[in-house]
């Protein structure tokens, strides 16, 4: 089964099983059963909190340095690193009110967690501008996501890769700058896609989390 039928099969069978999608079917005929390592890694189980994992990230490789169709049809490996494509996420959150949650762990291994309520993404005629309730941040990572500094910001904005630049920095592509895409605007205060280290942060009031794995995750109100 190649990568995308995989990804499709892993959500799709985690989604309706587990997380409360029950509308959610897959697009291509499954060719083979979903595995119980690919089961664990979307860690929908019952005694799991229902999210669906629609990325995650640990290591430096170049794999996130990707073009628009690449980010909109997903892309990496189901028991690794990943990111399940803009075009399920907007599945995800069109079927119900969803949140956004994030869980990051930094390089001294302290673990924090973000989420926020109403999350979308608009149609790809509308860049997937990302959208949540603003209002309705909990955790102990930050309010980050709604960071309100324009040049920081990441609600509302547009998304933009190597190949497609929706960003607000006029000088220059800031999937460029950082080699991953994401929302930017000129650039971020998240940015959970780039390449380098130094870029793969999470602010807070006193720096930034530098991390080392994060992993994002949708979840059904
Ligand atoms: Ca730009």
């Amino acid at each position: 089964m190649d990568i995308r039928c995989r990804l499709w099969t892993a959500i799709c069978h985690a989604s309706s099983k587990w997380c409360g999608y029950p509308g959610l079917r897959a697009h291509k005929p499954l060719t083979s059963p979903v595995t119980q390592r690919s089961r664990r890694t979307y860690n929908c189980g019952a005694k799991q909190p229902p999210h669906c994992y629609i990325g995650q990230r640990f290591s430096w490789d170049s794999m996130f340095n990707r073009t628009w169709d690449d980010y909109k049809a997903g892309f990496g490996n189901a028991d690794g690193e990943y990111y399940v494509g803009n075009e399920i996420i907007r599945t995800l959150a069109k079927l119900g009110k969803s949140d956004v949650y994030f869980k990051l762990t930094d390089k001294g291994d302290r673990v924090v967690h973000a989420s926020w309520k109403n999350f979308s993404i608009g149609p790809e005629s509308d860049g997937y501008r990302l959208t949540f309730d603003r209002l309705t941040y909990s955790g102990d990572a930050g309010n980050t996501l709604n960071n309100t500094n324009p040049w920081y910001t990441h609600y509302n904005m547009e998304f933009t890769t190597s190949d497609k630049d929706a960003d607000t920095y006029t000088s220059g592509n800031c999937a460029d700058l950082t080699q991953g895409g994401w929302w930017f605007s000129g650039c971020y205060s998240v940015d959970l896609t780039a390449m380098t280290p130094a870029n793969f942060v999470w602010l807070k009031d006193d720096g930034y989390y530098e991390l080392k794995h994060a992993v994002m995750m949708i979840k059904r109100e």
